[in-house]
């Protein structure tokens, strides 16, 4: 088992309706651990830029508009196996098939409004956390509670 890094997203909708405590707590209470986190309220451009690999596709003007339409927390998470656990306890891009007690089917309202992104792979994981935090703002894991 690896020591991982992911990036998440707590999307402008789950921010609205107050549910980041909840999903932080979901996050917390799987061992993934908080190493960086900063508020965004990203530009259209911005969401653009993070949804690159997506550009071309017929939902990508609307999702980059809801992605840019309000906060959203940003973090990097750290743990065993971080990325697939992430996906998992996130649950199916679409609350309607996502398992029970994900976080998308607790709190998305549709397949764009999910409440959540991780990153899907070791690569998109390193440029996710790239396009938000410069090395120097992540913390050692070990000074954490849970490292
Ligand atoms: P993921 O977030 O589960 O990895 P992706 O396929 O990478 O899903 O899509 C990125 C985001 O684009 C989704 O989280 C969701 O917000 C949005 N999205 C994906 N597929 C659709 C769709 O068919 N209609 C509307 N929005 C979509
Ligand atoms: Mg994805």
């Amino acid at each position: 088992m690896a020591i991982e890094r992911t990036l998440t997203i707590i999307k402008p909708d789950a921010v609205a309706t107050g549910h980041v405590g909840d999903v932080i707590k979901i996050l917390e209470s799987n061992k993934l651990a908080i190493v960086a986190a900063r508020m965004v309220y990203l530009s259209k451009q911005q969401a653009e830029g993070f949804y690159a690999v997506h550009r071309g596709k017929p939902f990508f003007e609307s999702l980059t508009k809801f992605m840019s339409s309000g906060p959203a927390l940003v973090m990097v998470l750290e743990g065993e196996n971080a990325i697939a656990r992430l996906r998992e306890i996130m649950g199916a891009t679409n609350p309607a098939n996502a398992a029970p007690g994900t976080i998308r089917k607790l709190y998305a309202s549709s397949i764009e409004r999910n409440a959540i992104h991780g990153s899907d792979a070791p690569e998109t994981a390193a440029f996710e956390i790239s396009y938000f935090f410069p090395g120097i703002e992540l913390i050692p894991v070990s000074s954490l509670p849970c490292g």
